[in-house]
């Protein structure tokens, strides 16, 4: 990612827009691929929301960790996954991320810094507390990044995780994604209280609200943010505004949403947004263009390799998973 300076600010935005369309690309092909049949397990999509992750990972370093959930999909790509991999992992084939046995909520990339994602509601929170713990511990110098969605804010752990982060001062942002849904409850109606910047303030940890649909907005707060945990800031909040365009899981119909919500919602995407204004200020049409091919045809040949692919050696399946030793060949991975 280019530096945030005055004279290349176009530049490290269209950086951030072709991650953008990167993240629509692979969540609209792997939904294709669901409707096919090709994908175990369920997928829940991160369309609408690609701003926040892209904007927060373009202030983070490779050597930094996050921590996702079961919407984790954007922010694998966000920190540098590759999306081969991802597709693979979706399809449980070799090559996959998590070796083909984990599927869309167990993508992870150590090599990059993704630590997971879960399909635990704030395990991510628990587990990022424990990993910025751990870079205290051993003097590293690094950040961890944990991303929560709203409902999750009514759950336990997000308050011992938040107590926790504060007692110890840990190096750790959270960023809370109001994507206004928890399944098919609206999570206004189920929780009490301001909200979650109010929550995270309770435990006086600075907390911010940002526009989570503009790309722009929210990374001029993160790089502000994320500067400020480096400087030894302790922990922060922050609490990005956003609507989840599809359904919570790929066979979602929605019957529980008020008729015209979702359209009026697509007026406000991040991405169109941000392709505006890259035009406005001197990005050519062709570039972007160029960008959304290229977006999308990476991720279609990555769903070819991930079908191509073979499925994993059924004596391996318990390689990697616990090491409990592996009872049909009777010995110990
Ligand atoms: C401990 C736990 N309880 C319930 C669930 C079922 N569940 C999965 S996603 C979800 C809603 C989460 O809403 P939110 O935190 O707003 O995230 P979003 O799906 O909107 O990104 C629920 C209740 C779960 N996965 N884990
Ligand atoms: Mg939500």
């Amino acid at each position: 990612m280019t530096n945030n300076t005055a004279s290349n600010y176009p530049a490290r935005i269209l950086e951030m827009y072709k991650t953008m369309t990167l993240i629509r690309a692979f969540e609209e092909i792997a939904e294709e691929a669901f409707d096919a049949g090709l994908v175990n397990g369920s997928i829940h999509q991160y369309i609408g929301e690609e701003a926040i992750g892209t904007a927060v990972c373009a202030n983070l370093r490779k050597t930094d960790f996050i921590l996702s959930n079961h919407r984790g999909h954007g922010h694998a790509i966000a920190k540098g996954a590759n999306p081969e991999a991802m597709m693979k992992e979706l399809l449980g084939k070799v090559g996959g991320t998590s070796g083909g046995k984990g599927g869309s909520m167990h993508i992870a990339d150590f090599s990059v810094g993704m630590l997971g994602a879960n399909g635990v509601l704030a395990d991510g929170l628990t587990m990022g507390v424990g990993a910025a713990q751990a870079l205290v511990l051993r003097n590293v110098d690094a950040i961890v990044t944990v991303f929560v969605g709203d409902g999750t804010t009514n759950r336990g752990p997000f308050y011992e995780s938040l107590n926790w982060a504060m007692i110890y001062e840990l190096p750790i942002l959270f960023v809370c994604e109001n994507n206004t849904y928890a399944s098919s409850t609206s999570t206004r109606k189920v929780t009490a209280g301001p909200g979650p910047v109010a929550r995270a303030e309770a435990f006086g940890m600075p907390a911010y609200d940002v526009d989570g649909n503009d790309v722009r907005e929210v990374d001029e707060i993160a790089s502000k943010i994320i500067t400020n945990i480096r400087n030894g800031g302790g922990p922060q909040f922050l609490h990005a505004k956003t609507y989840r365009i599809k359904g919570h899981v790929s066979r979602d119909k929605m019957l529980y949403r008020p008729e015209g919500e979702t359209e009026a919602n697509w007026k406000n995407e991040p991405i169109s947004r941000c392709a505006d204004w890259l035009i406005k200020n001197g990005i050519s049409e062709a570039e972007i263009n160029s960008t959304n091919a290229s977006a999308y045809k990476e991720i279609r040949d990555a769903l070819e390799a991930a079908i191509a692919a073979p499925f994993p050696d059924g004596k391996l399946a318990y390689k990697d998973v616990q090491d409990l030793g592996n009872r049909y060949l009777g010995e110990h991975s």
